[in-house]
């Protein structure tokens, strides 16, 4: 693992399940987003084309509920490690979490000398600013985007502004409905994203899986790149899935406890 991370060669790839205890419900769980509805029944151009109106509640539904949640400590950890130049980030979920962490770490500029490392102690995790982290590639998209059915115009949206029962809202552009800007069921993810996550996959030495139900593709397939290229798959899941028996170590514990525990913390440099 040290070696990994000393190389920047570790790749998290993540699934709701990271996100569990910060409060945002994951998709299969017993207290899951799909739990009486089927994932196609909601998350599919057929299900917009069908009901705009009740999918697009449903976002908005979501939104709220992920609005008030914070990153936990296997965010945070990751993206400490992520300033460090020691890993990066491939997500399914699209809570923003990953992202909001980066922002929660992000270090202290330079001491008054104007070298990284001469600044105060930044505090436990943080980092004497080291250049930018590679953000996180977002495989299904972000619930807080919208993008426009016609124009293909995306941008951030103001979901609080939405009021309950309005339907989709219009593009300022264009004036056609506009969708949020996530991967449906049936719907390609965006070349660049996977060309990106694949290279990482195949470049990692070690891929930590952590709480995904690994099941839904093409994401699936990142960890098993790994193992393919010879590579080390580590899970962190409390239940087994399709991927724990190639696993080459399977972590059976909450992410936010054993991310942390597995990774520690990158300390000053
Ligand atoms: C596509 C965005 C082709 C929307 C989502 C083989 C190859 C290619 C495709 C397919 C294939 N087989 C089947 C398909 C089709 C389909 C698919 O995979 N279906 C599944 C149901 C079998 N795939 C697609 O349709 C993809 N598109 O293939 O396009 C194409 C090509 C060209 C032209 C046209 C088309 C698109 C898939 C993307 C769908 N969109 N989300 C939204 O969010 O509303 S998927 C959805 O599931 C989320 O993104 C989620 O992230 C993802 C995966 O779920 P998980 O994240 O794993 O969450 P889950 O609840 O399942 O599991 C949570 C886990 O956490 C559990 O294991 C639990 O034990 C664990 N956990 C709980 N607490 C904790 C924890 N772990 C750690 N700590 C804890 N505290
Ligand atoms: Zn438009």
């Amino acid at each position: 693992m040290g070696e990994a991370l000393a190389q920047g060669r570790l790749l998290a790839f993540t699934g709701a399940g990271v996100s569990a205890e910060s409060g945002i419900p994951t998709f299969r769980g017993p207290e899951g987003m799909w739990r009486n509805k089927r994932p196609e029944d909601l998350a599919s151009p057929e299900a917009f084309r069908r009901d705009p109106r009740g999918v697009w509640e449903w976002y908005q539904w979501r939104r709220a509920r992920v609005a008030g949640c914070r990153p936990n400590e296997a965010h945070l950890t990751l993206a400490s490690w992520a300033w460090a130049g020691g890993l990066r980030v491939v997500t399914q979920n699209v809570d923003g979490l990953h992202d909001l962490a980066l922002e929660n770490m992000r270090p202290v500029p330079p001491g008054p000398q104007g070298v990284a490392g001469s600044s105060p102690d930044p505090g436990p995790g943080r980092l004497p600013s080291r250049g930018a982290p590679v953000p996180p590639v977002r495989l299904h998209g972000s619930l807080f985007h919208t993008r426009c059915t016609a124009c293909g115009n995306e941008a951030p949206y103001p979901w609080e502004e939405g009021g309950e029962g309005d339907g989709p809202p219009t593009c300022g552009r264009c004036g056609a409905m506009l969708r949020p800007a996530v991967v449906w069921f049936g719907e390609a993810l965006s070349p660049e994203d996977t060309d990106r996550a694949f290279q990482w996959a195949t470049e990692a030495s070690v891929t930590l899986s952590i709480g995904t139900s690994a099941f839904v593709f093409p994401a699936a397939q990142i960890p098993l790149t790994t193992l393919a290229n010879g590579g080390t798959v580590i899970e962190i899941n409390p239940e087994v899935t399709p991927l724990s028996s190639q696993s080459t170590l399977h972590i059976r514990a909450p992410a936010a406890l054993a991310v942390p525990a597995l990774l520690g913390s990158p300390g000053p440099a």
